[in-house]
């Protein structure tokens, strides 16, 4: 099986629900209450995804204004960006041209983002439907998922499909396709980023 490694950031405003979606995705119970994230940290893990190995590093990141310019020094190593909204909250989902201007600065053209409105379980309190969150994600040429983190719906259906664009890309790049057995890697990090993503390791 041939192998990839990915590197995953999870953007968003405070409180939508970044750190949920990975412990979701590892598998993990949710916080009930929200423990804003302060230090950057990343998961590891590997799965398989049309017959190659993902690894895939996993990053969490503080959502909260301050931490922002911090933030972007993360773009340039990323090759997928999970850029989380909450259903519950228009004013994460109006914030998202905010962050797709930061990201389309320094996101290397080869990357991937995917967008994700989180809380779909709060159907009743929904307050962003699923036709404005398409439009904009239209607009930027997303693909759009709505996952709940709480209750693990869509969650490994959103890293999969991030994951899967990531490999098109690659071998649109590389002409990779006939060398099954090929190691790539999925994103080209300066130095100074390999060095940051090392550290979080
Ligand atoms: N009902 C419901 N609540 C959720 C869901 N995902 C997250 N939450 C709640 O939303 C709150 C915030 O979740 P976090 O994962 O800490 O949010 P975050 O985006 O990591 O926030 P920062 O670290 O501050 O940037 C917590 O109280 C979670 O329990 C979900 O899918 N459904
Ligand atoms: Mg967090």
């Amino acid at each position: 099986m041939s192998h990839i490694s990915v590197n995953f950031l999870v953007v968003g405003d405070t409180g939508v629900g970044k750190s949920s979606i990975i412990a979701s995705f590892f598998g993990e119970k949710i916080q009930p209450i929200h423990l804003p994230t302060h230090v950057l940290s990343a998961s590891h893990c590997t799965f398989a995804f049309s017959s190659k190995e993902v690894e895939a590093y996993i990053c969490d990141l503080p959502g909260s204004e301050h931490f922002r310019p911090i933030v972007s020094c993360f773009y340039p190593g990323a090759a997928a960006i999970l850029l989380v909204f909450d259903l519950i909250n228009k004013h994460t989902f109006n914030n998202l041209p905010r962050w797709m201007h930061d990201i389309r600065e320094t996101l290397p053209a080869h990357s991937v983002v995917v967008l994700i409105g989180n809380k779909s379980d709060l159907e009743k309190a929904r307050v962003v439907s699923r036709a404005e969150a398409q439009i904009f994600a239209d607009r930027f040429h997303l693909r759009y998922f709505e996952v709940s983190a709480a209750l693990g719906l869509n969650v490994g259906l959103a890293f999969d499909v991030a994951a899967g664009l990531v490999l098109d890309k690659v071998e649109e790049r590389d002409g990779a396709t006939s060398e099954e057995d090929k190691a790539v890697s999925s994103c080209d990090m300066g130095e100074e980023e390999r060095l940051i993503w090392k550290k979080l390791m």
